[in-house]
């Protein structure tokens, strides 16, 4: 018999005593993403496709479907009584939802924007965090990784697939035609040792010497100092590069870069790093930001960004290493 969302919750709760407003806030959330699902798919049927003419905090153009999105989970989340506050990557500061809430969800509603208006794969991260008593402020949000009491994403690509994380493994859940997520993997591992990576190689000008150097090295391939011959993948969706690293491994870098030195990395930590690196780590596999775990960073901003090396256990030690050394 297949296993739904709701039945792999109510098992947590039992298993591993996942209390039962922490499952009612991941099914909001799941909820929520299969309103945006629906609203992908119809694409121009619906009008949805194209720029909403608007700019976000981090001053990057909104698409039509960045704003429905967030709108979309911003709206059932406030719904749900668990929730007490929301921060969102279109939102400059926190929303505040329900006052007895117990948890926060912070999220970016519609990840690879620039791959919306060319039918490419894109989704929606999400984090969820234990708020402390007190009226709620931005501190509430400020806690490391490691805190983390969910996380995950859905990715709408061929195939809509809901990727979660309660701190006990992973399951992953495929959408049905009638609108439901049905369980079907559970646990997915990175392998340690790869021969894939991902980078925007479009910005190599740009890179830190240790990185240079690395990615050198994976080009050499069979010839240099790693001996073996690796393959590249870029999709500009980090919910698809991650779900292709869960499922066969590899390794992901957003690096940080000399274009602006205000910047230590393209990606977010609170909604786009940490929820990414607590399914890797779930995985078996490995996030750094060069230099430290990424789940130990200490926050200092909802929209903080970070550089991003995660993926297959060993291929990360190796670039961190690299950093160290310099
Ligand atoms: P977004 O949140 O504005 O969509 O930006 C994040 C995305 C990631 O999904 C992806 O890894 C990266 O930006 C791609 O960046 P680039 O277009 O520089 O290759
Ligand atoms: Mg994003």
């Amino acid at each position: 018999m297949s296993v739904v969302l709701s039945d792999y919750l109510h098992q947590q709760t039992t298993t591993h005593r996942l209390p039962e407003n922490l499952a009612a806030v991941v099914s909001a959330i799941a909820e929520a993403c299969v309103h945006i699902s629906q609203q992908v798919r119809l694409g121009a049927l619906n009008g949805v496709l194209g720029s909403a003419g608007s700019g976000n905090v981090q001053g990057e153009e909104q698409k039509k479907l960045d704003v429905i999105a967030n709108r979309i989970l911003i709206d059932a989340l406030s719904q749900c009584a668990a929730v007490a506050g929301l921060a969102s990557e279109e939102e400059d500061n926190f929303v505040a939802a329900n006052q007895n809430g117990a948890y926060l969800v912070l999220f970016d509603p519609l990840d690879g924007s620039s791959n919306i208006d060319v039918n490419i794969s894109i989704g929606t991260i999400f984090s969820v965090l234990a708020k402390s008593e007190g009226v709620l402020n931005t501190a509430d949000f400020l806690q490391a990784g490691s805190k983390q009491v969910a996380a995950g994403y859905v990715l709408y690509g061929p195939q809509t697939l809901l990727v979660l994380t309660l701190n006990h493994g992973i399951a992953v859940f495929t959408l049905n035609q009638e609108g439901v997520f049905v369980n079907t993997q559970i646990n997915p591992a990175v392998p340690p040792q790869t021969r894939e990576f991902a980078i925007n190689m479009s910005n190599q000008r740009h890179w830190e010497a240790p990185v240079q150097t690395y990615i050198a090295e994976l080009l050499a391939g069979k010839n240099g100092v790693r001996g073996k011959d690796y393959n590249m993948r870029w999709v500009a969706s980090m919910v698809a590069e991650v779900h292709r690293i869960l499922m066969r491994g590899g390794v992901f870098m957003y690096p940080k870069d000399a274009r602006d030195p205000n910047k230590p990395g393209k990606l977010r930590l609170m909604y786009e790093a940490n929820p990414m690196s607590l399914l890797i780590k779930q995985a078996g596999g490995l996030a750094t930001d060069a230099h430290q775990n990424i789940l130990d960073i200490v926050p200092q901003g909802l929209h903080q960004r970070v550089s991003v090396i995660l993926g297959s256990a060993e291929e990360v030690e190796y670039v961190t290493a690299k950093h160290a050394a310099t």
